[in-house]
Order: C-alpha cells, then sequence, then structure tokens
C-alpha cells in the first residue's frame, strides 16, 4: 500500500530523510491516504469541513462565534495521563524516579504492535512544524506524523506548521520524529513515550491536547529539555510577559507554575483600573526556551504559535483579552452549549448550559457542565495583547525568573532568592495543588520542581545541575521569585484577589531588579515590607497584607525537612551545591 500511496498532495517537495520516515511508518500504519500538510488557510477549512461532516467537530453559533467549533472527546481522554507517560533511555537512571521509564527496545516493540495497520481506512497526516520564530537560531522543527484531523488543525494554531518548517527542516537535516495515532481510544491501549536519545516521540490512543499535539509538551519540553542540557540552553514550563511601566519601559519575566495554576491569566494580565500607564504584552502562556544571548543576559523564545488554555473560569473579568480572543476562529474541546448553539462554561457570566459536555442534556446533578480541563485552541496573534516581540528571532531579555504554586498555607505572596543558585533551590522546591490537567486526584499537595514535574524530559538532579550551571555561563542572570496567589483563610477565602491585582507584585519584582524596591532579608528570602507593595486603590487591610508577607520558622522548618526528603531521592544525582543551599536555609531558620 505505501509504495502505491500518492506522493504529496501539495506541490512541496520534502526532504529525503522526511519523506523516507513517512514511507516506512506508512508501511507499518497502512493509512489509505497522506496528506502533507503545508499550513495553507485552505487547508485549514478542508480540515474543518472534513471534521464537521464525520462529527468530529461540532459547529457553534456562528453569528456569536463565527469561526469556532467543538470538539467532544472522549470522557476517558480528557487530560494528560502521567501514569502512561515515559521516558525511555538507554539507563534507567538518565531518565530519573520523576519519570516512569522502560527500556527503549522494549518501548519500540510494544508501540510498533501497537501502531501495525492502525491508519487503515484512515489518513496520515504529515504534520512539520517550526517550535519558536521561523527565522529564529533559538527554533528547532519537528514533524508530526498523525491520523488526526483534529490534531493537523489544532497543530496549525499552536505551531508555525507546514511549508516554511519543511523548508527549514530540509536545510538542517535534523529534526524531532513524533508519530501519533488516536488508535481506539482505549486507556489500556495508550501510551506516550518518549525516546530523547533519538529525538523521537510515538503516542498511541489519545487524542487529547497533552498526549497528541506532540510540538507542545511531548517536543518543546520533555524532549527540548534534553537537547538543551546537551546544547546549554534550557526548556521550561513558563510563561514570558512583557510589562511595560508609565514611563515606556519594558521588563521581561518568565514565570513558572504548575498546569492550570494561571499562567495564561498572568500572561495576559489587565492591569487595575489603579495603576494607570501600565501595559502588559503576552510573549507566551506556556512554554520558555532560554538562552544566553550575546550581551550576557538570558533571553527567552516562545516555541508555540497558540494557546491551548484552560476554558473555565475565563470571562471578562479574570481575563478580558483571552474572552476576547476565543468569540472567533477557536476550537473548543468539552466546552457545554447553550440552546442557541454558544460555547459555555463555568464561571462565564451568561447564558445557560442546555448539552453538556458530553453531548447530554445538561442535569446539574451529573456534574459540571463543562470539563473542568475544556480548553480552547486559539492562535496566539488573535489576543489583543499579542507582543510586538513575540515573533523576534533574538526573544526576548529576562529580567526576572518567577516560580509560584497553588497553596492554601505557608508560602507567603512573594519573595525574593537570595542569588541564582538559592534561587534554584527555590525552584526546586515548588509545591502545589494537583489540578485536573492531568488524570488523578484534583487538590493534593506535590513536589513540582519549577513545574516541570511531568515534563522534565531527564533525571531532576541533573536538570537541577544544568540550571545551577548557569551562573557560571550568563553575566547578566535574571534574579528569582516565587510568588503564590492562592493563601487562603481559615474559612478558605482567598487572601489575596489575584488576576489583574497580581501587577502591584510584578511592580515590586521589577523594582528589585532595578534596584530600587525596599525588602527585609528573611531566613527564607528578601520579602517586601507592607509599605514596600503598591497597595493604593486596593481594599484589603493591613492584617491580611501582614498575613500574606508572613514568615513562621516552625511550619518552615518542617517543609525544609520535607524538600531535603524530596531532593534526596534523587541520589547521588542531586547536586551538592544544591544540598548545601538547602542546609544554608535551614541554619537560618534555626
Ligand atoms: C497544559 C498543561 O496543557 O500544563 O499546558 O497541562
Ligand atoms: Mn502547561
Amino acid at each position: 500500500m505505501a509504495t502505491a500511496m500518492p506522493r504529496p498532495a501539495t506541490p512541496m517537495t520534502p526532504p529525503k530523510v522526511v519523506s523516507d520516515w513517512v514511507d516506512h511508518v506508512a508501511k507499518i500504519t497502512r493509512p489509505d491516504r497522506i496528506h502533507w500538510c503545508d499550513g495553507s488557510e485552505q487547508e485549514y477549512q478542508g480540515l474543518v469541513r472534513r471534521m464537521l461532516a464525520s462529527g468530529d467537530l461540532v459547529e457553534l453559533n456562528q453569528q456569536t462565534h463565527p469561526g469556532c467549533y467543538l470538539h467532544r472527546s472522549n470522557p476517558t481522554d480528557v487530560a494528560r495521563v502521567e501514569h502512561l507517560t515515559f521516558v525511555c533511555t538507554h539507563h534507567s537512571h538518565d531518565a530519573g524516579p520523576n519519570n516512569n521509564w522502560m527500556d527503549p527496545v522494549d518501548a519500540k516493540r510494544l508501540m510498533t504492535d501497537l501502531f501495525r495497520g492502525c491508519m487503515k481506512g484512515r489518513t496520515l497526516y504529515v504534520v512539520p512544524y517550526c517550535m519558536g520564530p521561523i527565522d529564529s537560531p533559538y527554533s528547532r522543527c519537528g514533524v508530526e506524523i498523525t491520523d488526526s484531523a483534529y490534531v493537523a488543525a489544532n497543530m496549525k494554531l499552536m505551531t508555525r506548521m507546514g511549508r516554511a518548517a519543511l523548508e527549514r527542516i530540509g536545510r538542517e537535516g535534523r529534526f524531532v520524529k513524533g508519530l501519533h495515532s488516536t488508535g481506539e481510544l482505549d486507556p489500556d491501549r495508550r501510551f506516550i513515550m518518549h525516546f530523547p536519545e533519538e529525538l523521537t516521540i510515538m503516542s498511541y490512543g489519545s487524542g487529547y491536547g497533552g498526549n497528541a499535539l506532540l510540538g507542545k509538551k511531548c517536543h518543546a519540553l520533555r524532549i527540548a529539555s534534553w537537547q538543551a542540557r546537551d546544547e546549554g540552553w534550557m526548556a521550561e514550563h513558563m510563561l514570558i510577559v512583557g510589562i511595560e511601566n508609565p514611563r515606556g519601559e519594558t521588563h521581561y519575566i518568565a514565570a513558572a507554575f504548575p498546569s492550570a495554576c494561571g499562567k495564561t491569566n498572568l500572561a495576559m494580565l489587565i492591569p487595575p483600573a489603579s495603576m494607570p500607564g501600565w501595559k502588559v504584552w503576552t510573549v507566551g502562556d506556556d512554554i520558555a526556551w532560554l538562552q544566553p544571548g550575546p550581551d550576557g543576559r538570558l533571553y527567552a523564545i516562545n516555541p508555540e504559535a497558540g494557546y491551548f488554555g484552560v476554558v473555565p473560569g475565563t470571562n471578562a473579568h479574570t481575563n478580558r483579552h483571552a474572552h476576547e480572543m476565543i468569540s472567533g476562529d477557536t476550537i473548543f474541546t468539552n466546552v457545554a452549549v447553550t440552546a442557541d448553539n454558544q460555547p459555555w462554561w463555568e464561571g462565564l457570566e451568561d447564558g445557560i448550559p442546555a448539552v453538556d459536555w458530553q453531548g447530554r442534556p445538561y442535569d446539574a446533578s451529573k456534574g459540571p457542565a463543562a470539563h473542568p480541563n475544556s480548553r480552547f485552541t486559539v492562535s496566539a496573534k488573535q489576543n489583543p495583547s499579542y507582543s510586538p516581540k513575540a515573533d523576534a528571532p533574538e526573544g526576548v531579555p529576562i529580567s526576572a525568573v518567577v516560580f509560584g504554586g497553588r497553596r492554601r498555607e505557608l508560602a507567603p505572596l512573594v519573595y525574593q532568592a537570595r542569588n541564582w543558585a538559592h534561587g534554584v533551590l527555590v525552584g526546586a522546591s515548588v509545591a502545589s495543588e494537583t489540578t485536573a490537567a492531568a488524570t488523578g486526584k484534583v487538590g493534593v499537595v506535590r513536589r513540582d520542581p519549577m513545574a516541570m514535574k511531568p515534563f522534565c524530559g531527564y533525571n531532576y538532579g541533573d536538570y537541577w545541575a544544568h540550571w545551577l550551571s548557569f551562573a557560571g555561563k550568563v553575566e547578566h542572570l535574571p534574579k528569582i521569585f516565587h510568588v503564590n496567589w492562592f493563601r487562603r483563610d481559615a474559612d478558605g477565602r482567598f487572601l489575596w484577589p489575584g488576576f489583574g491585582e497580581n501587577l502591584r507584585v510584578l511592580e515590586w519584582i521589577i523594582g528589585r531588579c532595578e534596584g530600587r524596591a525596599q525588602a527585609i532579608e528573611t531566613p527564607i528570602g528578601f520579602l517586601p515590607t507592607a509599605e514596600a507593595l503598591n497597595l493604593d486603590g486596593l481594599d484589603i487591610d493591613p492584617a491580611t497584607v501582614r498575613e500574606l508577607l508572613a514568615v513562621r520558622p516552625e511550619p518552615w522548618r518542617k517543609e525544609l525537612a520535607d524538600i531535603e526528603e524530596y531532593i534526596d531521592s534523587f541520589d547521588e544525582r542531586t547536586p551538592r551545591d544544591l544540598k548545601a543551599e538547602l542546609a544554608d536555609v535551614k541554619r537560618r531558620l534555626a
């Protein structure tokens, strides 16, 4: 079948390395047709038409939401599956205790058996893509082979997909190979396998974003983190945001928070009315690739070109820009719909759900109308705060790196690490309550160093050593901070208003980067004094501010003991310098 298959449907001439691999895959998977994606608008419309005909997409109200469609996934396939995600390295130690590991030979045998004949009756889409601006030396390319039109259409929105990427691959000869099939969507025949030593991904049995849009978590984080360590850069689970002050000066901040902890909201923050003259520019909302730049600073690009964001909670008050940008040309996954076919989700301020995310008449006793991990896929260009620097091949210089988690207790609103090495410890200590972005229990506090627990493609011990190594390599490293927007009082109420008001915290962070803002030194790092935070126009009482900025030694001593146990679980790979930093904080707390 494969040899009789028509050559590319478009006049693109694929590089031989790519066409040989496609032929090889087609021999195993036996598709009826092969479609080489050129990334054109016409092609996207064709994919949409095909999915409307097959029922994979449902048309939403085109008067209120032009170009918007709904995909209802299989109800067992709604999130990332960390327990079915593997890093397959020759030595298990290289994957580390932070990853599930399988021997690469066994993993390939298992996957090849699953892929055998799986595309019979289906179309094989060849999706060439570039992660990062097409002309950036920091970008890297890949090709995803998939049998899902939904994946091909999402990849068009999420990456620089098509002809230009294929041309770049032709020039470079190197690309990440990602093979994907939705298979039978059977959770018992579902695996997401990574072979970082061969820059290869194999994903079977899921159509969900993080499992199936291979450019995102699989390539831009798991494989790229490995590649970055080898090549001297960093691939991180971070948003990138430009904060412009009323004097017109812009600082760029990269911030790592675990999944569904508000990265998209922070990246698109709307300044509060009481902070006139401030502007916020979105470079990226989920992933940052960071490289030492020629002037001794760390530069970041966003490898993605679109957003795959959590829908519930999005409204004109929580995230006005996201709310606006998803009113057209958006693919929704697993939201509910109103009687007149508009998308609906919990947290939307108007409309009534008529049909739930599974296509059933809405019945509140059956749970939320939209799935808690329902998503929008949209091109980043639709974001009203899209940064003019988002396509800059040189990236943007990073002034501050911010870590954060969802913690009801303990972690204060903000603190600054003493120096880079201490900041690496702060990043390694991130813990957060789990969310619906991955299958499993929601709301359990777990360690999530640098918000990379599900995404670091190698041993965390080696990863921390890589982070520490930048201290010798980059002259003007960013300052490192930790924030917590999620502190609650004894009645479970949030202490901090969050959203746009978070700009006040970013203002202090920028002030620290410029050497202006006041701080007091505590055992865990530098904290703002209540006076150093700009609280003008904010209705918050002084006792709440004191609580938000409190550092109590006893619970922190317990926290440090827990962090120590965690980082020691990476055995001899845990860098000695990281342990020394931890010992130093313990001494300060004693
Ligand atoms: C995401 C995630 O989809 O982190 O970005 O799960
Ligand atoms: Mn993410």
